[in-house]
């Protein structure tokens, strides 16, 4: 469990936790129901080795944040089926020189039935979200002096359960920085949304199954339905305490004073996340002797088709012949690997 201090430029700092995998918490009277289904599939969401989540966006290629670490070779589950990460990319380093807390990873063999697009639009303030992750469940309340509730601990677990809640989006900040205690410094997009009460406060709207994150959803997904698809638009990172979620005052429970609660702002990563992908698709295309990289046996396998009609694979740029632009289209990609 990482302590994180957050400074919301130019004045405001505020002390977090970050979650190395986050879960959701509801109201108990509020809880998702097995009927609710205005949702993505639960299986574009997946577990992130044994402690967060992360979130399919095309048959093989997951994204999730950085700050829970792990590295090539670990272990994601998505629908019950294990994966090995065989390559991860960080994503480039903002002006101040500190990476995102977001990274792209590619699944071995993997073949994902379900998956969503990246949210790019720059207009998620106020949207509806649902929320995704295997993070901690809901513990005991935590009571006030009155007696009423003011919060709930986060259950023991590891992040072995899936959970659905929804909020509302309420801010969105750019470039924010996240300073880890271990010297790690992250820093990033971020959109937030708070942990309203029920009933209705008068202050704070709540959303039918309104709910926080909590250890182990770290990089699970922050949903928006946008032209009839759900789409991911956020990556769970950052939470106001450790160890519970609070929606009140614990002083005084006529107090609101609802947990705040981050998100990775996909939008912000999404054209350089698509482009990495596009490439790693280029490479395989033109690595015609399936060796992981595209080299002078490409070359040559190409070179023995010049002037053939086209057989499959080797037409590049699928104009019904091979020449010198199937080669200019081979050179695109020389010595790169897969
Ligand atoms: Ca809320
Ligand atoms: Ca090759
Ligand atoms: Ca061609």
């Amino acid at each position: 469990m990482r302590i994180l201090s957050l400074s919301i430029r130019p004045i405001l700092v505020i002390f977090f936790v970050i979650q190395p995998v986050l879960a959701i918490i509801t109201h108990p009277d509020n809880e998702p129901t097995m009927q609710w289904t205005s949702h993505p599939p639960d299986s574009v969401v997946g577990r992130w080795s044994t402690n967060a989540s992360c979130v399919a966006i095309a048959p093989n290629y997951v994204i999730t944040t950085i700050h829970q670490n792990g590295t090539e070779g670990l272990t994601v589950t998505i629908d019950s089926k294990s994966y090995v990460v065989d390559r991860i990319w960080v994503l480039p380093a903002a002006s101040c020189g500190i990476n995102p807390d977001i990274r792209l990873a590619r699944l071995k063999d993997a073949n994902l039935a379900n998956y969503v697009p990246l949210y790019k639009k720059n207009n998620e303030c106020g949207k509806y979200t649902v929320i995704g992750g295997f993070g901690k469940g809901r513990g005991e309340k935590m009571l006030a002096d009155d007696g009423e509730a003011y919060a709930y601990q986060w259950a023991p677990g590891a992040n072995d359960t899936f959970r659905w809640c929804s909020n509302t989006i309420d801010n969105v900040f750019f470039d924010m920085h996240i300073n880890c205690p271990n010297d790690v410094i992250l820093t990033g997009d971020l959109i937030q949304a708070d942990f309203a009460p029920i009933p209705y406060d008068g202050i704070h709207p709540v959303t039918q199954y309104e709910g926080i994150i909590t250890q182990f959803d770290s990089g699970g997904g922050w949903f928006i339905f946008d032209d009839g698809l759900w789409k991911v638009a956020g990556l769970s990172n950052l939470v106001s305490h450790n160890g519970y979620g609070q929606f009140r005052s614990p002083v005084c429970t006529e107090t609101v004073s609802p947990d705040e609660f981050y998100a990775m702002r996909v939008s912000r990563y999404a054209e350089y996340i698509e482009k990495i992908i596009q490439e790693q698709q280029m490479l395989l295309q033109r690595d015609f002797n399936d060796d992981g990289s595209v080299d002078l046996l490409d070359f040559q396998l190409l070179s023995s088709q010049l002037h053939n009609a086209p057989t499959g694979k080797f037409d590049i740029n699928n104009d019904g012949i091979i020449d010198n632009n199937d080669i200019q289209a081979l050179f695109h990609c020389w010595l790169k690997k897969y």
